[in-house]
């Protein structure tokens, strides 16, 4: 009797199984035997279906497609996957809120994840980006910090608005992505209706060894489009899988959603110059300074078959480049480098990158070996040292990352510039009537809670220095004063 293909019930080590209603018991009325091995199998697999959900980005949902390059940028990048006008790699991707655990609700106020892979003949090529273009805080060391707030008060775990406004007023950085957040981007109305970033600066390199800084856009086709509050809230409260929902019916009734892919390019010389620190992730690049570029097209065109196997372990890294796309020293890219990575060893298990979600279709050739869950046959008897006179795999010249100057001594620095209300202020001001008073009310309603005067007039404070008519509008809301404007 093979189990092969017919439809026997099995234990997980594949033996047939007799009975999957009734425990073994002494007699009828007697005790449950030990021996009933199906049983214990069942019952001990069942407390151990749950790994740890992602300690950020809990939530989320994801789908499978293709990416068409629409435009030849091989001038800036010999990045494989982009190197020819028609042609199409296969992606992944998984959509998440931030701060929600993984039962939380999809229509909170919060900027949402948007993870791509791309599945290239050179390796997994990974875009770990936002719907935002800008982050809170712009150096890795901050971002435990940061999170704690976004979570549970440890000792009533609830949510703490007063957390969150103490961390952002002490922090003005946060101000433009605040803003942005308390806009109408921080609600999408759908997956589908909503923009992806990259948000940091990578660096592309071309054939020549040319160097390029690159800032990524993936523009919706379904354009953008948001809830408003009391919406938003009614569908948490009936409807907390309403995205993950809109999204698989989207693909499922062969209504794909599709993202043109763009990019802004820089001139390597140009980052000592410009205006804005071009590694400062939470200040963007002008678009009349450097346009958008379009680059490709991504189509969602599949959901996944099991939603445990493809987007529960799905494990994204920024550090998973291709050759002619590398890292920028922007310092929150740079932690992100370590953190994902070490996150998914813990998470997933050392051998991650064997499960098929995240296995690479160009295959993998390396001395490593061994480790908990090797689904593979761990290089067989190949050798597994370097350098070996076996004939084993050798580095790649082309994947060498192309040198770089480096100045200045070892210290822990800021940036350069504490101008954090200019572009919150632009944004503001790019906001139409409407979306103004959504945003005033937004903020307002989250920071009425705040126990402590202090820091409400503190955050006013910032956002007086965005716009006095931001600043004047929140205080009004809540009641106070902005601070003696010579103050401010
Ligand atoms: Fe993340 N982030 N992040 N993040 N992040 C994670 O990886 C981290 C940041 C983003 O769908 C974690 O698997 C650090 C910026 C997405 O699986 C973790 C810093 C941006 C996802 C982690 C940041 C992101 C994550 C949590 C500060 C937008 C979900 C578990 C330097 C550009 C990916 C995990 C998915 C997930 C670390 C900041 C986006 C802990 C240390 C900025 C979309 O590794």
């Amino acid at each position: 009797m093979s189990n092969k293909n017919n439809k026997h019930l099995t234990t997980s080590s594949g033996a047939p199984v007799g009975d999957n209603q009734h425990s073994l018991t002494a007699g009828s009325r007697g005790p449950t035997l030990i021996q009933d091995v199906n049983l214990l199998e069942k019952l001990a697999h069942f407390n151990r279906e749950r790994i740890p959900e992602r300690v950020v980005h809990a939530k989320g949902a994801g789908a499978h497609g293709y990416f068409e390059v629409t435009n030849d940028v091989s001038k800036y990048t010999k990045a494989n996957f982009l190197n020819e006008v028609g042609k199409k790699t296969p992606m992944f991707i998984r959509f998440s809120t931030v701060a929600g655990e993984l039962g939380s609700a999809d229509t909170v106020r919060d900027p949402r994840g948007f993870a791509v892979k791309f599945y290239t003949e050179v390796g997994n090529y990974d875009l770990v980006g936002n719907n935002t273009p800008i982050f809170f805080i712009r150096d890795a060391i901050k971002f435990p910090d940061f999170i704690h707030t976004q979570k549970r008060d440890p000792r009533t775990h609830l949510k703490d608005p007063n957390m969150v406004w103490d961390f952002w007023s002490l922090s003005p950085e946060s101000l433009h992505q605040v803003t942005y957040l308390h806009g109408d981007r921080g609600l999408p109305a759908t997956l589908r209706h909503m923009n992806g970033y990259g948000s940091h600066t990578f660096k592309w390199v071309n054939e020549k060894g040319e160097v390029f800084w690159v800032k990524y856009h993936f523009i919706s086709e379904q354009g953008v489009k948001a809830l408003d509050d009391p919406v938003a809230n009614k569908l948490a409260g009936e409807n907390p899988d309403y995205h993950t929902e809109d999204l698989f019916n989207a693909i499922e009734e062969g209504n794909y959603p599709a993202w043109r892919l763009y990019v802004q390019i820089m001139p390597y010389e140009d980052a000592k110059t410009y205006k804005w620190d071009p590694f400062d992730v939470t200040k963007v690049w002008s678009k009349d300074d450097y346009p958008r570029i379009e680059v490709g097209r991504m189509v969602l065109n599949r959901n996944p078959e099991n939603y445990f196997a493809e987007v529960e372990q799905a494990a994204f890294s920024p550090g998973h480049f291709v050759p002619g796309i590398e890292a920028s020293p922007d310092k929150m890219l740079q932690g992100r480098l370590f953190a994902y990575s070490d996150a998914h060893r813990y998470r997933v298990g050392a051998n991650h990158e064997q499960l098929p979600i995240n296995r690479p279709i160009s295959g993998t050739n390396n001395y490593q070996r061994d480790g908990y869950m090797r689904a593979d046959d761990n290089g067989g008897g190949s050798v597994n040292y370097e350098p070996n006179s076996y004939d084993g795999p050798k580095e790649s010249e082309e994947a060498r990352i192309n040198p770089f100057e480096v100045t200045g001594q070892a210290d822990s620095v800021n940036y350069d510039s504490e101008d954090h209300y200019t572009q919150a202020g632009d944004l503001y001001r790019l906001m139409s009537d409407d979306e103004k008073d959504r945003l005033i009310n937004a903020v307002v309603g989250h920071m009425k809670p705040v126990k402590k005067d202090e820091i409400k007039l503190r955050q006013i404070k910032h956002f007086y220095k965005a716009d006095p008519e931001y600043g004047r509008r929140v205080a009004e809301g809540l009641g106070l004063e902005v601070p003696e404007e010579q103050e401010v």
